[in-house]
């Protein structure tokens, strides 16, 4: 179905409805070809707007049986985006419009709106899923109370607040909070309950429920366990309680994100609910307690205090982000934690701020809302607010937050709001600060250093390059966090936090005895690129010495990617420096073992790709590979003595646990494991893959063998043990796409995609083939573009049947520009083809122009 023709939203052109929406009834008559809702809007007119008014309602793709004002019918015919009541139909004052529409589930599967998944009913309406349901004005800053009565022949039935009445076949749930119609949900399906309970810090007792398909009822107890440290964790630390006598969440298989932030009913792709020792690794226990708590989370900030318009939408995201950032950190390490997030800001999203899709944090346009849930909006929108709280400190952050949701509850809100309660809680002055929300793109920061003497003087220079539609830029006040070091190793200057607001500053430190070692942006604390000419000597020394435990490991990273780029570019050998400063590592034990497995992990080659690109190079995929092998070889060589005595005293006693200990003892081992199959071709990964009695194990040791290209017979062994199991076989199918050796990765891939358990329409199996696929960087980028032709083919299908799933899949192609002229012809070329395509989706028609911009 061909979309309407694209528009370009502004946020200068921000109006409220010329309504308010005093209470919202809406009835469902579930059935998959043709479920009917009924809808009864209780409408005032919004002091805020005066005058007279048509009446606009978004709706599309909705059949309309009747409407009436008044229980007058009206003879009104919709067209392609919505319904137009004219004035002169409308009464003056306060009225009551009824709808009724019918609507097909069955036939979604877009994903948006009311769908079917696995025979079960569910909704997914951020951010305008709401128009497919009923006509509605389908924006944030409409906020109304609901109440939902379901009608369905399956035993469960859930809405939004409250459960308030129930008989055989319907049930009526009623949510007293004022909310957009963005979050609101209906689930009907037969499903089990994993039952828990919450008594909140002032008494309420809430009962909490994980909703499944019968047979998972037994992978439910983490998700739980998760949603009651949360709502714990945000009494403790923002004071916040939950608002209503029931939680829900529902795992659902065919789910676009990953979850949703519903009022009361939260839904979740199942892949972050579900978890056994046996299925799930300890990425996806740590994922799963992450996303649970943002879910949770957003009830205070998202739901409780929400938008004004989809612009402000880092409003919500950045600061809940940012919440479940510290939750994790809380829960288990802030070093790791923040190590963790900092390798996820530059894979994501520095890489989308140097490309054609660079935007603001809050953008000031769009044409497909869809299309920004971004990684700026998401985590460099936490950045912002982790930049924020350096700047104003614990305790004025604490205030500000206060601040916030007294000042704002109940309201839709902006981002001039959100500044504005920090500059009342504190007495700062934010108007620089704004910049970072308005400004795309990563600024750079150059350091350049003098020694007198006696002074040391750190010059911070700033500069941001231009950005599509920004050609001109404007410095940001920029938290830079430095400590000083002497050459013996020791602290003379601890932390402190220098402001860079203009072009170029210099900070001076007097009195000092020898010339110090800087320590940089400790704690990564601006999202910045830092332009620091250092020697090999200097970045161990700091891997070794420095107090931050952040920048003992950036500096480990920059001293790797200085030894790798050197590799690709003039072949050389890596130097004694790094191999020596990550054996002290490996070795001392008085480092948490996580920590030590991330000092362990070699630059991903699109990390690699980016920073020779930023240095003014072109990256040559095929060599950064090579090198990249080189690398890791010449590691394990160099540890090789150390290796086999690490495996042995790393393993764990008892059964699995998910806590953070042990898992990050297991990376360590299964780092350590790695090393070692560089050696012997895999033979110990062999006997690890046999012994694994749980999914990190399996997984762990499957990926060795498949990248010492050696694991067919374990891949056949995990695809009999395990397929009958969804969740379980993505992972089989997104290691084979991942680690393929790039000369036949493309092929392979494509053999994938005739796999019968390739079931392409469910968004998670997709994403498990062609999205793993896109990450395979030498394998992507080969020079013959089969791997961009195979990207693009698969793009092209699953657009006109999920146009937001494609849509995402395609920043796949962001990075053209970093690239030789022929790999950029080819993608361009690549571009063309999927922007010629008749009928394209709205959603892929912006990125694919985006692109080719
Ligand atoms: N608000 C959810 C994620 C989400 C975002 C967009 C969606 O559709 C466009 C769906 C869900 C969250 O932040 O968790
Ligand atoms: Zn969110």
């Amino acid at each position: 179905m061909q979309d309407a023709a694209p528009q370009v939203q502004y946020l200068s052109d921000y109006q409220p409805w010329p309504w308010l929406v005093r209470a919202v009834a809406l009835t469902f008559r579930l059935a998959p070809r043709a479920t009917r809702v009924a809808a009864r809007l209780d409408l005032a007119p919004n002091p805020a707007r005066p005058g007279r008014h048509d009446l606009r309602l978004d709706g599309e793709g909705l059949r309309l049986i009747r409407a009436a004002i008044g229980g007058v019918a009206l003879d009104v015919t919709p067209d392609a985006t919505g319904l137009t009541i004219p004035a002169a139909a409308l009464p003056q004052g306060p009225f009551t419009l009824e709808t009724e529409v019918e609507i097909a589930p069955e036939g979604n599967t877009a994903l948006e709106g009311l769908y079917m998944s696995n025979g079960m009913y569910c909704t997914q309406c951020e951010a305008e899923g709401f128009r497919k349901i009923t006509f509605y004005p389908d924006r944030p800053d409409v906020m109304a109370p609901f109440r939902v009565r379901v009608e369905s022949g399956l035993p469960v039935l859930l809405s939004n607040g409250n459960l308030v009445a129930q008989g055989p076949g319907w049930a009526e749930w009623d949510d007293p909070w004022p909310k957009p119609a963005y979050l609101f949900a209906l689930v009907a399906g037969d499903l089990r309950a994993h039952r828990g309970q919450f008594t909140t810090r002032s008494g309420r007792k809430v009962a909490l429920a994980v909703w499944v398909r019968p047979g998972d009822e037994g992978r439910c107890d983490w998700a739980m366990e998760s949603l009651i440290r949360s709502m714990r964790w945000d009494e403790e630390v923002y004071g916040r309680e939950y608002d209503l006598d029931i939680f829900n969440i529902v795992a659902v298989d065919d789910f676009n994100m990953g979850a949703m932030e519903n009022k009361g009913l939260n839904i979740f792709n199942s892949r972050y609910v579900l978890a056994s020792p046996e299925t799930a690794t300890d990425d996806d226990f740590a994922r799963i307690e992450a996303i649970i708590a943002h879910e949770y989370f957003h009830n205070w900030t998202g739901n409780r205090i929400t938008c004004r318009d989809w612009f402000q939408l880092c409003l919500k995201e950045g600061l809940t982000v940012f919440r479940d950032q510290q939750f994790t950190g809380d829960m288990r390490s802030h070093a790791v934690k923040r190590i963790e997030d900092v390798l996820l800001l530059r894979a994501r999203q520095f890489r989308e701020d140097a490309g054609p899709l660079a935007h603001p944090v809050r953008p000031g346009s769009y044409v497909e809302i869809n299309n920004f849930y971004t990684a700026t909006v998401y985590e460099k929108g936490a950045e912002l607010i982790g930049m924020l709280r350096r700047l104003v400190g614990a305790e004025g952050y604490a205030n500000a937050l206060d601040l916030y949701f007294a000042r704002h509850d109940g309201q839709a809100a902006t981002i001039e709001d959100w500044l504005k309660v920090f500059e009342d809680a504190t007495g700062r002055d934010l108007s620089q600060f704004h910049r970072w929300y308005t400004q795309a793109g990563t600024p750079r920061v150059t350091v350049a250093e003098d020694w007198d003497g006696g002074t040391y003087t750190l010059t911070l220079e700033q500069a941001t390059p231009p950005t599509p539609g920004q050609p001109v830029k404007h410095p940001v006040p920029i938290p830079v966090a430095v400590g000083l070091l002497n050459p013996n190793g020791d602290e003379v200057v601890p932390t402190t936090v220098l402001e860079l607001t203009g072009a170029r500053q210099s900070f001076r430190f007097e009195g000092l005895a020898a010339r110090p070692v800087p320590s940089i942006l400790r704690g990564f604390s601006a999202p910045v690129i830092l332009d620091h000419d250092r020697t090999d000597a200097e970045r161990a020394f700091l891997l070794a010495h420095d107090t931050d435990t952040f920048n003992r490991w950036e500096a480990g990273r920059a001293l790797a990617k200085q030894v790798l780029a050197r590799m690709v570019t003039d072949n050389a050998a890596p130097g004694p420096d790094w191999l020596a400063a990550v054996e002290r590592v490996l070795l001392d034990e008085t480092l948490d073992p996580a920590f030590r497995a991330l000092c362990l992990r070699l630059p991903g080659e699109d990390d690699m790709a980016q920073t020779l690109h930023t240095a003014g190079l072109t990256p040559d995929p095929d060599r950064i590979h090579a090198a990249r092998k080189r690398l890791g070889d010449r590691l394990a060589q160099h540890l090789a003595p150390h290796l086999p005595g690490l495996y042995e005293a790393l393993a764990l006693p008892g059964p699995y646990t998910p806590d953070a200990r042990a898992a990050g003892a297991r990376a360590l081992r299964l780092a350590v494991l790695a090393l070692m199959t560089r050696i012997d071709g895999g033979t110990r990964a062999a006997r690890a893959y046999a012994a694994a009695d749980n999914m990190t194990d399996q997984t762990g040791a499957l990926a060795c063998l498949i990248e010492a290209g050696r694991a067919d017979a374990e891949l056949a062994a995990f695809a009999r043990q395990w397929g009958h199991d969804r969740l379980v076989m993505d992972k089989w199918f997104s290691l084979q796409s991942a680690l393929a050796a790039p000369a036949g990765a493309a092929e392979l891939v494509a053999g994938l995609t005739a796999h019968p358990a390739f079931d392409w329409k469910n968004p998670n199996r997709f994403r498990a083939v062609i999205g793993a696929f896109s990450g395979n960087h030498a394998g992507f980028h080969r020079a013959d573009g089969a791997g961009y032709r195979l990207v693009a083919d698969w793009l092209i299908r699953l657009d006109p049947l999920n146009p937001q799933t494609a849509a995402r899949m395609s920043t796949a192609f962001d990075t053209a520009t970093r690239y030789d002229a022929d790999r950029r012809g080819l993608i361009g070329a690549e571009l063309a083809r999927i922007l010629a395509v008749p009928g394209l989706s709205r959603d892929m028609t912006e990125m694919a122009g985006r692109m080719l911009a």
